[in-house]
């Protein structure tokens, strides 16, 4: 494992950028009146059409780059790369950690945003790399342009949390949540403890969708119900999670962690299309680790929702 390099991006105008971009703030969402109103800040809508261009980038770049974004591929740095250049735009402090996994080198995105309590931070995360068959749109292209579009709202707003927010695109997910866990490996007790929470979103535009979450942190599990349950929206809890993605290498460490999920190759009950609509007896994403994991390959009702609920978890756990 090669000692981990990263390198860091202090941008000199971009908080100016990020200034100007307030101009364009879309319209605040209530917070559903459930949801302890007073507790929580008020989270903005994330526009879903700017998270779909993301996914439109993310097919761009696999379609130039051999048809993915695979761990140890061109594809996959040139999706961090992207990444990267929208959140510097925006003020982030970013940086690129590296590591070695199967004999290719792997990179995390790791994005602070300046200020907040550096002892109680509130982390966002999502793993980037798809499998070699394909664009990894839904899997986890969604999960990425997700977040990537809360931390975006984030500048937008020019928004000052009581605690820190970081947000990170996990490296090699697929080949066993390599990244993540190289991440936690190297990162000290100390700053571990500063962790009040880890957000995972893997799979959050499945075009059969179901509505899951995890059933963790209770806090956390708490924010995300109450969310869908301001929008009338049933949700399940996660049952075949543990282990199957990011928070695991969190929740491994003893870190608080919640998240949401769409569904993958298991195939959606009757019971569950009654509540949620879609087809009985399909999958919840029948492309899933496939070539057809394509920009069609997605709900957009899913993936705003999914979007807007990461929106108003980050919001409420860091107010
Ligand atoms: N392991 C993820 C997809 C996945 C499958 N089941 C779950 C449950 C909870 C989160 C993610 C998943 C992948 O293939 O990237
Ligand atoms: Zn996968
Ligand atoms: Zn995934």
């Amino acid at each position: 494992m090669t000692t981990p390099t990263t390198t860091r991006t202090t941008p000199a105008l971009a908080i100016a950028a990020g200034l100007l971009a307030t101009l364009l703030v879309p319209a605040a969402q209530a917070v559903p009146a459930d949801a302890g109103t007073a507790a929580a800040a008020v989270a903005p809508d994330i526009p879903v059409a700017n998270v779909k261009a993301h996914l439109n980038q993310f097919s761009t770049i696999a379609a130039n780059n051999g048809g993915n974004r695979a761990h140890g591929r061109p594809g996959y740095k040139a999706s961090i790369d992207y990444v990267k250049g929208k959140l510097d735009a925006a003020g982030f402090t970013t940086s690129v950690q590296q590591f070695t996994s199967n004999g290719a080198t792997g990179y995390n995105l790791i994005a602070d945003w300046p200020g907040g309590d550096p002892n109680r931070v509130v982390f966002a995360g999502a793993h980037l790399d798809s499998v070699t068959s394909g664009a990894g749109i839904n899997d986890n292209g969604s999960g990425s342009a997700g977040i990537l579009e809360t931390a975006l709202a984030v500048s937008r707003a020019q928004y000052k949390p009581a605690k820190h927010l970081r947000f990170a695109w996990w490296g090699a997910e697929e080949l066993g949540i390599v990244g993540s866990k190289h991440y936690v490996a190297n990162l000290p007790r100390t700053e571990r403890s500063k962790i009040a929470g880890y957000l995972n979103f893997d799979m959050i535009g499945s075009p059969n969708p179901g509505y899951f979450v995890y059933d963790d942190d209770p806090t956390i599990e708490k924010t995300f119900k109450d969310y869908f349950a301001g929008l009338g929206v049933p949700t399940e809890i996660e049952t075949e999670g543990d282990g199957r993605s990011d928070h695991a290498s969190f929740k491994n460490a003893g870190i608080p962690v919640g998240g949401l999920f769409t569904g993958a190759s298991t195939r959606k009950t009757a019971a569950q299309a009654r509540k949620w609509g879609g087809t009985s007896g399909q999958a919840f994403d029948r492309c899933y680790h496939s070539s057809c994991d394509t920009t069609a390959n997605i709900n957009e009702t899913a993936l705003n929702r999914n979007s807007d609920a990461a929106a108003y978890a980050v919001w409420a756990l860091s107010s």
